[in-house]
């Protein structure tokens, strides 16, 4: 069963680190408790899960508070009328507290007014993957019981939102099971799964500067870059995860094929977030070999650029070009025709055809805005358009 969860849900997300430091505190001065942090295990003794279950508030975000097991909850700073993020590590070969942990309970807190528990399971996480991955059905029913007594509390469980990185993705799959399919109280659960470290960063970033990623599901990413994957409608999401905390943040298991592949660009640096368009170029006539064109946006501030290839006897080729600002603020695109010359054949010295673009994910009508005119691009020289794109 742990497999099967293992395999069904894979979000690829390619982005830069961006590590957060540690700190632990000892008391809390508002709250008067005692502060505890994370385990840390040796992984020659630490094969036993002990979980910990640490409370994480908008008026502590740094001090973590121990949820004890039995009428823990009631006696702490538990706000049952607040919304609750569930944050579940994953293994842990060092047997160390993650070091983006701290960063994401404090990003999640400075955004939103919320209950955060990390579970911390450093312990049974730390032993050879393989005993760590079979620690995932007890840990997985240790955080049901704790659920099971939120909900007795009386706290929604639409109000739960579990998020679950690299195997914790795969605990959050069975907690949501157990409760999903036995309880059946909790219907919408909602995750933000990943299968990177560098994800939570993504995440985190999106958090602080409060824009939206949206992640589009693909078979591949070169399927991904050339235009293929460009709406939300895919039969089995309800939309594409977006990344952040908003509403629709994450993914609903249920709604799930064995495998579901999400793709979206980024940014070399935080805050990450990228808007991506498709660019497609319509030959006039088609060519009897490759035509590679040089798109390029420009707005005051910044430049992106992506390479549309028309494959041979094709009329039109995509690609898929990712901006840092939104496209209704790019106010420029140049074009550069570059030929495939080779000495024995001279490539044509110019191409005519048309230009469109079009945000993503694409609006249902697929209407895409195309500039007026049949271009005509002379070989390796850049023709600069205005883009009338207005912001709404
Ligand atoms: C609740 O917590 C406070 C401070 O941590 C402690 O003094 C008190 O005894 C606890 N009450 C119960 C009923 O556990
Ligand atoms: C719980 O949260 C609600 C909503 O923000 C707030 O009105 C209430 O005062 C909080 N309760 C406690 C005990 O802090
Ligand atoms: C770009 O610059 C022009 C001219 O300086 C200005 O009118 C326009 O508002 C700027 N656009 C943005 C999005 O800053
Ligand atoms: C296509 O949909 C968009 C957004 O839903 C709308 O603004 C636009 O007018 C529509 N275009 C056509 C031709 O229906
Ligand atoms: C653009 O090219 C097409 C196809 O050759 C032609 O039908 C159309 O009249 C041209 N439009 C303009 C404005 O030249
Ligand atoms: C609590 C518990 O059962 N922990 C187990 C985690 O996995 C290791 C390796 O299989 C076991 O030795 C532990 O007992």
């Amino acid at each position: 069963m742990v497999e099967d969860l293992k395999r069904k849900v894979l979000i690829v997300l390619t982005v830069l680190l961006l590590l957060s430091s540690a700190q632990a505190g000892s008391t809390d001065r508002l709250s008067g408790h005692q502060c505890t942090d994370f385990q840390t295990a040796n992984f020659l003794r630490g094969s036993k899960l002990k979980v910990q279950f640490l409370l994480f508030t908008h008026s502590s975000p740094s001090c973590g508070e121990l949820i004890l097991a039995d009428d823990g909850i009631k006696n702490c700073s538990f706000n049952s009328s607040l919304e609750t993020k569930i944050i579940i590590h994953g293994f842990r070969a060092l047997g160390t507290k993650p070091s983006w942990i701290e960063g994401l309970v404090h990003a999640i807190l400075h955004s939103s007014q919320v209950n955060v528990i990390a579970v911390d399971w450093i312990y049974g996480s730390t032993a050879a993957y393989p005993s760590a991955v079979e620690n995932v059905t007890l840990l997985a029913l240790s955080i049901s019981q704790l659920i099971s007594k939120l909900l007795a509390l009386g706290v929604s469980g639409t109000s739960i939102h579990i998020i679950g990185v690299s195997l914790g993705a795969h605990v959050a799959g069975l907690v949501g099971h157990f409760h999903g399919g036995q309880l059946g109280r909790i219907t919408g659960y909602k995750y933000l799964i990943c299968d990177h470290m560098r994800a939570v960063h993504l995440y985190v970033s999106a958090l602080k500067h409060s824009c939206l990623m949206v992640a589009f599901p693909c078979a591949s990413h070169q399927d991904f870059l050339n235009g293929r994957c460009l709406d939300c409608v895919d039969p089995f999401l309800y939309s594409c995860p977006r990344i952040g905390l908003q509403e629709q943040a994450g993914v609903n298991m249920r709604k799930l094929p064995k495998e579901v592949k999400v793709y979206l660009m980024t940014s070399p640096s935080a805050p990450f977030c990228v808007h991506h368009s498709l660019v497609e170029f319509h030959l006039q006539k088609t060519r009897n070999t490759v035509t590679s064109i040089e798109i390029t946006f420009f707005s005051n501030s910044t430049k992106d650029t992506a390479k549309i290839t028309i494959p041979k006897h094709q009329e039109m080729g995509k690609r898929l070009l990712a901006h840092s600002v939104p496209l209704c603020q790019i106010n420029r695109v140049t074009l550069k025709y570059l030929p495939k010359s080779q000495f024995w054949r001279k490539d044509e010295s110019f191409i005519v055809g048309k230009f469109c673009a079009a945000p993503l994910p694409l609006a249902s009508n697929r209407t895409t805005s195309c500039l007026p005119w049949n271009l005509t691009l002379p070989s390796k020289t850049d023709i600069s358009y205005e883009l009338p794109t207005a912001c709404a």
